[in-house]
């Protein structure tokens, strides 16, 4: 009997930068309820969904920058909405910029949280691929500045059992790496959820036009193909205060098909019925890691950081 789980992505349009939180969660409460229609039991909010993806700015206040950071986890701005997933029995992933207190420091991380149908939450994750630069860059058309506004993530890559798979999760540029897939593929991951905001021009290479929405799809197609593992993906999509980002929110199989994609850069629910068992042709074949990995030649990729090419 397969282990089927109705999944929802829950893409969000932009958010202002002035937008409250409150509209952010009813919109969010508006994608829930569509989610409850189709009979979803876990909806995929995006990266720090909560507000605008405010990283594209250098903000000298540390005041002003820790406006945008939840200070704990629920809270009263998010409380109706783990409320009302409750009351509905749908669990769900949440993107935010995680503030807390750990060891007598204060700590910011992009993180994400998974919430079970009661409410309760399973499991954190905080991002550990943190793209882009610390340093202003004023001379850019809009920076990308998470190096500086998060620390590195502290969990690694964790699964967990839960809606009766084994599911993982990361953040938006982790979901370009593939040892983010192979730590969890390792640890048997069936489903991986994740949100991004990703840029429909990087600044770092606006010379590579329209290719955003390609390598995003490519990155999590071979990821989820080359684990056995489901790809659950939320945008933060449209055009948000002078910079469009990518919509293309998308539920990938094992297989590596893209199975549902989001067809606008607004609110938009997607969803699709996942057979969690599916992963099995590959994971069982092709890529039994036990039958076919060869560690003992993979040395470098936890050895060495950047590339050194041969001297000659
Ligand atoms: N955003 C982008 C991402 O990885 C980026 C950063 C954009 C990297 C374009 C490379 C190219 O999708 C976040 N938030 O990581």
């Amino acid at each position: 009997m397969s282990r089927i789980l109705p999944v929802g992505v829950a893409q969000l349009g932009p958010i202002a930068r002035n937008e409250s939180r409150q509209s952010v969660v009813e919109r969010m409460l508006d994608l829930l309820a569509q989610a409850d229609e189709r009979g979803c039991q876990l909806l995929v909010y995006p990266e720090l969904a909560l507000t605008t993806f405010f990283p594209r700015w250098y903000i000298e206040e540390q005041a002003e920058v820790d406006a945008f950071f939840e200070h704990s986890m629920p809270n009263p701005d998010v409380q109706p909405l783990f409320d009302e997933a409750a009351r509905r029995g749908i669990g769900f992933h949440l993107g935010y910029a995680e503030l807390c207190e750990e060891d007598g420091h204060t700590h910011r991380y992009n993180t994400a949280i998974l919430v079970s149908p009661a409410g309760e939450i399973i499991g954190k994750y905080r991002k550990i691929h943190l793209p882009g630069h610390a340093d202003n860059r004023p001379e850019k058309a809009f920076q990308h500045l998470e190096k500086r506004y998060f620390e590195i993530g502290t969990y690694g890559f964790p699964v967990w059992r839960a809606f009766d798979g084994i599911l993982g999760m990361c953040i938006c540029n982790d979901r370009r790496w593939p040892e983010t897939y192979r730590v969890m593929g390792l640890q048997g991951v069936e489903m991986v959820v994740l949100g991004y905001n990703t840029p429909a021009i990087s600044p770092d290479s606006p010379e590579i036009p329209n290719l955003q929405l390609f390598h995003n799809h490519l990155s999590m197609q071979a990821g989820a193909y080359q684990n056995g593992c489901w790809v659950a993906a939320a945008a933060k999509a449209g055009w948000e205060e002078g910079v469009e980002h990518i919509g293309g929110s998308c539920i990938i199989a094992p297989t590596g098909q893209i199975v549902a994609q989001a067809l606008t850069e607004a609110d938009e629910l997607i969803s699709y019925h996942c057979d969690l068992d599916l992963g099995k042709h590959f994971t069982q074949t092709t890529f039994n890691f036990a039958a076919h990995r060869r560690i003992e030649h993979y040395g470098l990729i936890t050895e060495r950081t950047g590339a050194i090419p041969p001297a000659k």
